[in-house]
């Protein structure tokens, strides 16, 4: 097995069940525009920035708005999501997430975040992880959303390290196609009939770390 040395953390869905609120938060949009997201319409949401994931929800909807509208809906789907998060804690960490970091950081591999989220920073100092992250990317810093690979490029070069010695921790198929474009090496976290073009594929971290981590570094 080829020996990485980076590694590139999603956030919401990989480090913590954040994936949840999003999905609760953007129903009570969706409800407004008269339309029941389901959980497999969600799938497709995850990894993907707040207003590209409204676009799709009104596509879903088969609805059109006006920019006014479209941009307090953005608003209000955060308003929603940060009542929901407001109480996240240590406890919230995903088993093996924090076992991880601290083996990773041991073997002097590179850590960085490559998340869609502009709440990525106050969710990772809330979960207390923020200070084992060399490089923060997050929807604050990028123009294309996954499954564009800029996310991830960005985390890579911000840390100096090629492409192909990173390695991607991902559990949304949108974010498996941005590692795959840039170059990386994949790794999915989730059921496999969920993702397309992934290297590897996990149930769990937890899986992962109990038996694999090891031979990825
Ligand atoms: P925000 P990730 C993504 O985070 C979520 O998976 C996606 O559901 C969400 O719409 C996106 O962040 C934007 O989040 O509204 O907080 O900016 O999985 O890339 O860490
Ligand atoms: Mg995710």
């Amino acid at each position: 097995m080829k020996k990485h040395e980076c590694a590139l953390f999603d956030l919401d869905g990989v480090i913590v069940d954040t994936a949840k609120f999003h999905f609760l938060a953007w129903k009570k949009i969706a409800s407004i525009l008269n339309y029941d997201l389901t959980p497999i319409d969600n799938e497709k949401l995850k990894g993907v920035s707040r207003s590209d994931s409204l676009d799709m929800i009104l596509k879903m909807a088969n609805k059109n708005i006006e920019t006014s509208k479209f941009k307090a809906y953005l608003i209000q789907k955060n308003l929603t999501y940060l009542e929901y998060i407001k109480d996240i804690n240590s406890q919230d960490i995903l088993p093996g997430i924090s076992e991880a970091l601290s083996l990773l950081k041991n073997k002097n591999i590179k850590i960085g975040l490559g998340s869609a989220s502009k709440n990525a920073k106050i969710i990772l100092e809330r979960l207390g992880l923020i200070n084992y992250f060399e490089v923060i990317i997050d929807g604050n810093k990028v123009e294309k959303s996954k499954p564009h690979p800029q996310v991830f490029l960005k985390a890579s070069s911000n840390l100096g390290i090629v492409p192909e010695k990173c390695l991607v921790f991902e559990d949304s198929n949108a974010g498996i196609k941005s590692a795959k474009a840039a170059g990386m090496t994949a790794v999915a976290i989730g059921s496999p009939e969920k993702f397309s073009n992934e290297d590897f594929c996990y149930p769990d971290f937890l899986t992962l770390i109990q038996n694999d981590l090891d031979k990825f570094f």
